[in-house]
């Protein structure tokens, strides 16, 4: 039976969970902002920037992937946006004088956050082995010998990683690069991220991408929000989330974590809100299932709104049923035989909350559907996207003003990588117009995802790995162990701004390319340079940088991937790597060449308010699946997790982000929305606790529950009571990245399961 939590909430025994009292906007995160600020240092100019930060000619944020309003407001940017700029614009510089007093093993016993509070990376550097350091070097030095080595290495054995912040013009030419290198071996950090939805997604609709755009928050009258932590993640969403609650939209939230962003909002873009505090409840209704409870969850909604239809009819529409799905009859047959008792046990939901849910989803005109890492980083993570989908599919919730599945994207450009190239699988680039155009012979086997560039390098394969951006030996799961195998690559090297742990695992041979931000200009031959980014509804805005560079010595990432190309490739007058350089305009024609529908008339149209829409044949109810349909799912297991309740650990542990943090970034160590000081922490339910013996504040140790013979386990967590399901915990990314097995992910994608990790508790 599920557990009931309101017994706990109402026991004066227990230890009162941690929270925060203020709302999630507010005065709050503008001192959330003054405190990173104050910290950084950064140049006096990054209130100018921050001004025209997401508005139309302005600089497009490289914090979060969520949309830039077509009607901006006087400040589009939120404290997480503005602490990224703020970050990124700073007068601190980790030069190779600072390099010079520190070596990189001492380096390596720093903290994230102290390692980037170094600054600004200011020039090329090079790895010393003999003296342990990093030691300055000139640009010719870096690429003649990055070149040198790559001609001499099979490019089947090399490998470009992406994380998702890189512009469309820089990537483009990495995924060109690569293909004609002779390899496509090119991971992004959405193998760890949303790739769940590019496969899971593309599945049962035929779209790899979410079909709604911003204008649906205005006409759904339900949303259904699913792992996924707007106040921290993506705040800007809150402004529409408000809007739409404001408007009598009834928003249904699951999430095993009590996330104040889904509670309660205050505008800090509204100043009578600010002054009288008024806040506005967010979530009508608030689920807390396990960790990987979601299929069953949304299967029980589901079974609700199938009785209904027997009760009272008129509830789903069978026309879009009947024209455009596939798999109902079989997908209803195993709803029917799925028992309350299975979906109660792994949901952790009563059937009262799942019917509560189905009688909203019943008589919503319109529904949208999003979520986030919550439904992606899990084992049957496919499948819990096909859990939603269903749902979704029984009242013709996709292909319709107001409804659709939205998947709340990472990194600012994490998208549009995949829209112009990035992908390890030939079938989603078009092969064919590359030959073409370019003159080049991409290989056509499958290349390496991230899963397979870690097993690559554990197995001692790799020969060389750049990374534009990211910090990817930190990421990963099974951190150590992979970031132990990188120091026998014999090259590495990292196009980066600052310097982060990925970088303290040099390879035989190491380089350090320093590089712009997108909030600085970009001056090459033809003067200056715009780049462009996709955000998570497939809008493609321009974005250009003003502020003066950190250093004379960075060059931009689109410079950087355009030079080594042209160290690295024999001469071919279709691939004009110094012309695309010098003008990046060139290189946008070169992908509306590629791709004329999604990019006709590129250059003007990223530049409008709102920037441009690319389009999404889902969206139009055109489904490019196998059937040629909407595919209803059966999932492969009811539990996400692929764990046995009472049978596998007793615990399953959450990694997820603080609201001082991007990533691997770490801003500071102050979670503010969730009430709690450090990162070293594990959050629990109050009963877990007194259950086994523990008290606020107690350090215990987390060690994963797995049969494999290695020992993962991280010492020194402070308890921390937290309003969460019993068996659940919870703690930061990426101190607990130790505890995620490589080999535990979704079956369909490769998508690490960050969530929901068997752990037990030592003292
Ligand atoms: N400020 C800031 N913004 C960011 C980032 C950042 O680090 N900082 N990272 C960026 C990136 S790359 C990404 S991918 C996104 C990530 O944004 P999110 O998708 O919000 O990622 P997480 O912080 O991992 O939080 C996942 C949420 O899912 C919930 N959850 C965990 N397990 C389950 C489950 O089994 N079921 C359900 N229903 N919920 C669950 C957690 O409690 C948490 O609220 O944010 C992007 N934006
Ligand atoms: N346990 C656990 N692990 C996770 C996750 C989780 O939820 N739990 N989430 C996963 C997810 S969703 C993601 S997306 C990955 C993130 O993985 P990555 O994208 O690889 O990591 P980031 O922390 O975003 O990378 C930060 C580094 O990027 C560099 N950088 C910053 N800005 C720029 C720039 O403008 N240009 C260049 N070239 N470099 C720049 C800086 O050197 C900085 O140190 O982590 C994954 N790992
Ligand atoms: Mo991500």
């Amino acid at each position: 039976m599920p557990h009931d939590r309101t017994d706990d909430r109402t026991d004066d025994r227990l230890p009162e969970p941690a929270g925060y009292d203020g709302p999630v906007g507010g005065w709050g995160s503008m001192r959330g902002m003054a405190q990173v600020g104050r910290a950084a240092h950064p140049d006096p100019g990054v209130a100018i920037t921050l001004a025209r930060q997401n508005k139309p000619g302005g600089y497009m944020c490289s914090s979060c992937a969520w949309a830039k309003p077509p009607n901006p407001h006087p400040a589009e940017f939120c404290e997480n946006g503005a602490k990224a700029t703020i970050w990124d614009l700073t007068t601190e510089t980790c030069t190779p004088e600072v390099m010079a007093r520190h070596s990189v093993t001492e380096l390596a016993t720093w903290s994230d956050h102290d390692l980037e509070m170094l600054g600004r990376l200011t020039h090329p550097m090079r790895y010393d082995a003999e003296s342990d350091r990093y030691v300055a070097a000139s640009w010719d030095e870096a690429i003649t010998a990055i070149a040198g080595h790559l001609r001499a290495v099979d490019p089947k054995k090399t490998c470009f990683y992406v994380s998702g912040k890189a512009a469309l013009e820089p990537s483009f030419l990495f995924g060109l690069f690569a293909r004609a290198y002779g390899h496509m071996n090119l991971p992004d950090s959405s193998n760890m991220c949303h790739e769940t939805t590019s496969v899971g997604l593309k599945q049962v609709i035929g779209s790899p991408v979410g079909t709604c755009v911003l204008e649906d928050f205005e006409h759904c009258d339900a949303i259904f929000y699913v792992g996924q932590n707007p106040g921290t993640n993506s705040p800007r969403i809150l402004h529409p989330l408000q809007k739409a609650v404001e408007r009598g939209c009834t928003i249904v939230a699951f999430n095993p974590l009590r996330e104040k962003g889904l509670l309660e909002f205050t505008n800090p873009q509204r100043p009578v809100q600010m002054t009288i505090g008024r806040r506005t409840q967010i979530a009508d209704l608030y689920f807390q299932p396990h960790p990987g409870g979601d299929i069953a969850a949304l299967t029980g909604v589901a079974k609700h709104v199938l009785a209904m239809e027997r009760d009272e009819g008129g509830i789903l529409d069978h026309d879009f049923l009947r024209e455009h799905c596939h798999g109902l009859e079989d997908w209803m047959a195993w709803v029917e035989a799925t028992p309350w008792a299975d979906l109660e046990e792994v949901s952790g939901l009563s059937r009262a909350q799942m019917e509560e849910a189905g009688r909203v989803y019943a008589r919503a005109k319109a529904v949208m559907g999003i979520y986030g890492m919550g439904l992606t980083q899990h084992v049957h993570g496919s499948d819990s996207i096909g859990a939603l989908v269903n749902l979704m599919l029984l009242r013709g919730n996709i292909g319709r003003k107001g409804a659709g599945v939205s998947p709340v994207r990472g990194h600012s450009n994490v998208q549009g990588q995949r829209t112009v190239g990035i992908t390890e699988k030939p079938e989603l680039a078009p092969h064919d117009r590359l030959r073409a155009l370019f003159d080049i012979d991409p290989p056509e086997e499958v290349g390496w995802n991230t899963l397979a560039f870690c097993q690559a390098a554990l197995a001692g394969e790799v020969e060389a790995y750049i990374g534009l951006g990211g910090n990817l030996a930190r990421a990963v799961p099974d951190q150590p162990r992979v970031m132990a195998a990188w120091r026998d690559i014999p090259m590495t090297v990292h196009v980066a701004t600052r310097l982060n742990r990925t970088h303290l695992a040099p390879g035989r041979q190491s380089w350090l390319l320093p590089c712009l931000v997108r909030a600085e200009t970009d001056l090459q031959d033809s003067g200056s340079q715009q780049v462009s980014v996709e955000d998570s509804f497939s809008h493609i805005y321009g974005s250009i940088g003003r502020r003066d560079p950190a250093s004379p010595h960075l060059w931009s990432e689109t410079a950087i991937v355009a030079t080594l190309a042209d160290a690295v490739l024999d001469p071919n007058p279709r691939l004009p790597w110094r012309a695309w350089r010098g003008n990046y305009a060139l290189i946008r024609k070169a992908i509306e060449a590629v791709w004329p529908d999604e990019f006709g008339n590129y250059e003007a149209r990223m530049n409008q308010p709102g920037g441009f829409y690319r389009g999404n044949p889902a969206r139009e109810r055109d489904w490019q699946t196998e059937t040629g349909k909407a595919q209803f799912t059966i999932p492969a297991g009811l539990d996400a997790t692929g764990l046995a309740r009472g049978v596998d650990a007793p615990f399953r542990l959450i990694t997820l982000r603080s609201n001082d943090q991007f990533n691997t970034t770490i801003y500071g160590m102050s979670d503010r929305l969730r009430g709690i000081e450090g990162r070293m922490v594990v959050m629990m339910a109050p009963a877990d606790m007194v259950a086994a013996g523990l008290k606020p504040d107690d350090l215990v140790a987390l060690v994963t529950d797995s049969d494999d013979g290695v020992d993962r386990r991280v010492q020194g967590l402070r308890v921390v009571p937290y309003d969460l399901p019993r068996g659940a915990v919870a703690g930061y990314y990426p101190e607990l990245n130790v505890l995620a097995p490589l080999d535990r992910h979704d079956l369909a994608s490769g998508t690490p399961a960050y969530k929901g990790i068997p752990v037990r508790i030592e003292a």
